[in-house]
């Protein structure tokens, strides 16, 4: 027994004393391997009288026992000494300030993107999005622009090639769609702005086959062009950062709405750069109007019952106009000397409380 108790002691104090979790396995094996030390012990049960066996086997298996648990433990603890030395060597200090230089820079394109949302997220009105590869369903004939119709020949599609089943897809020309999927989804009331990439056959100064737009829809029992006017004039004054501005009605026409109305607002071009909120010029802002009752049918609203107003205008145009850019072109050339001149800090997010743009 005073060997059993000598050999428990040292092998405790030896597990006590592991410096790592390989010298502990040696020590594993060394006592409770298939040779080990303990191993052994337990191996000469078999050669003891009933009456030897039945004092010596108790004591045998809590000694294998208790090593067994010690080892346990010390596994434990070696593994979360381990794991807490890893965590202070590797700790980062997220205090330490941001690197001295500016690394990179918003494209003014998505600047306005963020700010258009932003303001129009203060409005009340929620973003939706779509794809950019459409069904020529959702991107023209639930838009009341039926095959063969002449307003199709408005927008310079590109076409995708036909798919098995003979559908037909499109690189969305408007952001439109993405209404008409709303409304099919969800019911009345509607308040959205669905910001987004839009495609054409069209390139010069003011025209890019890639674009962006924003759209807005609102749909309720009872909508009308005040409502339109009062949110184009509260749009503009935010993102032109003005105390007010002055919006002028001009009939038009779209097949999605009726009446359609487009919007100049007051600017003056006499100086070097264009100002908005007085003046005696005018420049094209936006198209707008009723929702077309037909395209409500068509997206599953009750025409009876409900009414809504829309409007659309260019994204990229708003930057050129903001940040005075000159040609749309340059937007889309990747040229990192063009964005360090036009680029907007990174992290400095725009919002009505902090400054849209600084
Ligand atoms: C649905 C119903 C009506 C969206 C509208 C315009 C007028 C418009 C263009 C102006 C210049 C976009 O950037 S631009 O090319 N847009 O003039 N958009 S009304 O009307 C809708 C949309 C969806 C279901």
């Amino acid at each position: 027994m005073t060997d059993i108790t000598a050999l428990e002691n040292e092998t405790l104090a030896a597990i006590a004393g592991a410096g790592d979790e390989a010298a502990l396995e040696a020590l594993r094996v060394a006592s409770l391997g298939k040779k080990g030390s303990i191993s052994e012990l337990l191996k000469t049960l078999g050669g003891m009288s009933p009456d030897e066996r039945k004092v010596n086997g108790p004591a045998f298996n809590g000694l294998r026992d208790r090593i067994q648990s010690a080892i346990t433990a010390k596994k434990l603890a070696l593994e979360e000494a381990a794991l807490n030395a890893r965590l202070a060597s590797e700790r980062v200090d997220i205090t330490l300030p941001v690197r001295p230089e500016p690394v990179g820079s918003i494209h003014p394109v998505s600047q306005v993107f963020d700010e258009v949302v932003a303001i129009f997220a203060d409005l009340g009105f929620a973003v939706a999005e779509g794809p950019d590869v459409e069904f020529d369903d959702y991107n023209f004939t639930k838009l009341n622009i039926p095959p063969d119709h002449p307003a199709r020949q408005m927008h310079d599609t590109f076409y995708v090639a036909k798919q098995a089943d003979g559908s037909q897809h499109v690189l969305r020309t408007h952001t439109s769609p993405v209404q008409a999927r709303t409304m099919l989804a969800q019911k009345p009331p509607i308040r959205i702005i669905s910001p987004g990439r839009t495609y054409r056959v069209d390139s010069d100064a003011t025209h890019s086959p890639m674009f962006h737009q924003f759209e807005g829809l609102v749909i309720d029992e009872v909508t009308h062009l005040g409502h339109l006017k009062w949110v184009l004039e509260e749009f503009y004054k935010a993102f032109f950062e003005v105390s007010s501005v002055e919006l002028r009605a001009r009939p038009s026409f779209f097949p999605f709405t009726e009446p359609s109305v487009e919007w100049d607002i007051r600017c003056d071009r006499s100086g070097s750069q264009i100002k908005f909120g007085s003046g005696s010029d005018w420049l094209e802002v936006a198209g707008s109007g009723m929702v077309n009752p037909r395209v409500l049918d068509n997206c599953g609203i009750d025409s009876t019952k409900y009414q809504g107003y829309a409007f659309g205008g260019g994204i990229d145009r708003l930057a050129m106009l903001k940040y005075g850019i000159p040609d749309i072109r340059s937007f889309f050339e990747s040229d990192l000397r063009w964005l360090k001149a036009y680029g907007f800090a990174a992290l400095d997010l725009p919002t009505l409380d902090g400054g849209l743009s600084r």
